[in-house]
């Protein structure tokens, strides 16, 4: 059998500040690359990594755009909410989101959390699993959310997660996961999404962790510009090979990304450091996305798990209430 996978599309209708282009469109060229490859190299089905949409609310005639061409590839679409796709990092909100949509309409195939698929073809058994993005991915035991529970008796275990599965430590406030604490047995193929810049594939023997970076560039960091946005083709046809295919009609960064948006955002980053700073006075508010602060707050007082996840809750039906998903552009 044969995969491809693909993340991090986050599609919208508007461009990123830091693109110079037309990005609705860059990226529909992007996904009609990808489709018109998936029927080239007939592939069983495409996986894709989390954020599929940019925001859960996205308007409508983006969605259909977008449902339309989805609706053009041949082969099902399994996938995991990423925490664009979804309210206030709550998976459960999911379903009032635009990717629960496509997912009740089957344009999608969601994968949800513990949830297990077998796909059999030519004697080969793939047994398909997704974590989508929570609260706490990349805040407790990584084996809860990169590893899976009871593997059944397929042949080949893929394991698909939008957390920040990284290659190389990142600053200790922003919760990541090195590679090398993510191999486990029950796994044959790890799929992160999350972090864009991705990382080269990693080989341990017959098992592999893979993230070839996210579809989309949607900010101007240095890595983003000289970044290719790339796939993975998985063949699991008795020894498993990844192959990584850079996008034929992705632009170079330096022709889509704006360089002087860096030296404006330079400026509002160090009034920002300023407002962090005083913050900081108080408690260690290193994040300034609500939930974040929230968290922090717990931690600080020592609220009980029960209040904290139902303050979450209820910011999550808040920010749906208003129409306003993720503020981060990551
Ligand atoms: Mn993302």
């Amino acid at each position: 059998m044969r995969f491809l996978y693909v993340t991090d599309t986050h599609i919208r209708g508007t461009s990123p500040r830091s693109r110079t282009d037309d990005f609705p469109l860059a990226i529909r060229k992007k996904l009609q690359e990808v489709i018109e490859l998936a029927h080239r190299e007939e592939v069983d089905a495409v996986l894709h990594g989390g954020d599929l949409f940019d925001r859960p609310d996205i308007s409508p005639a983006v969605v259909r755009e977008f449902a339309a061409l989805f609706r053009r590839l041949q082969v099902p679409l399994y996938m995991i909410a990423g925490n664009h796709d979804i309210y206030g990092h709550n998976p459960d909100t999911v379903d009032r989101s635009m990717l629960g949509l496509l997912d009740a309409f089957g344009t999608v195939r969601l994968l949800r959390s513990g949830e297990k698929l077998l796909l059999e073809k030519g004697g080969v058994s793939v047994q398909l699993s997704g974590q989508p993005f929570h609260y706490d991915l990349d805040k407790r035991d990584p084996a809860l959310d990169y590893s899976v529970e009871n593997r059944t008796g397929a042949d080949v275990c893929i394991h698909m997660v939008h957390g920040m599965a990284v290659d190389r430590a990142l600053p200790a406030e922003v919760p990541h996961t090195l590679v090398d604490h993510l191999w486990f047995d029950q796994v044959d193929v790890l799929l992160t999404g999350h972090y864009h810049a991705g990382f080269p594939v990693q080989r341990r023997g017959n098992r592999y962790i893979v993230n070839p970076g996210a579809l989309a560039r949607i900010n101007n960091h240095p890595s983003e510009i000289r970044r290719r946005p790339q796939v993975a083709l998985i063949d699991v046809d008795g020894e498993i090979r990844v192959r990584i295919l850079p996008l034929r009609c992705a632009a170079s960064g330096e022709a889509v990304l704006d360089r002087s948006y860096i030296e404006k955002a330079a400026f509002r980053e160090e009034k920002m450091a300023d407002f962090v700073r005083q913050l900081r006075e108080r408690g260690n508010f290193r994040h300034m996305a609500v939930a974040d602060i929230l968290e922090e707050i717990a931690r600080l007082t020592g609220v009980e798990d029960d209040v904290r996840l139902e303050a979450l809750a209820r910011i999550g039906r808040i920010q749906e209430r208003f129409g306003y998903g993720e503020g981060v552009e990551d």
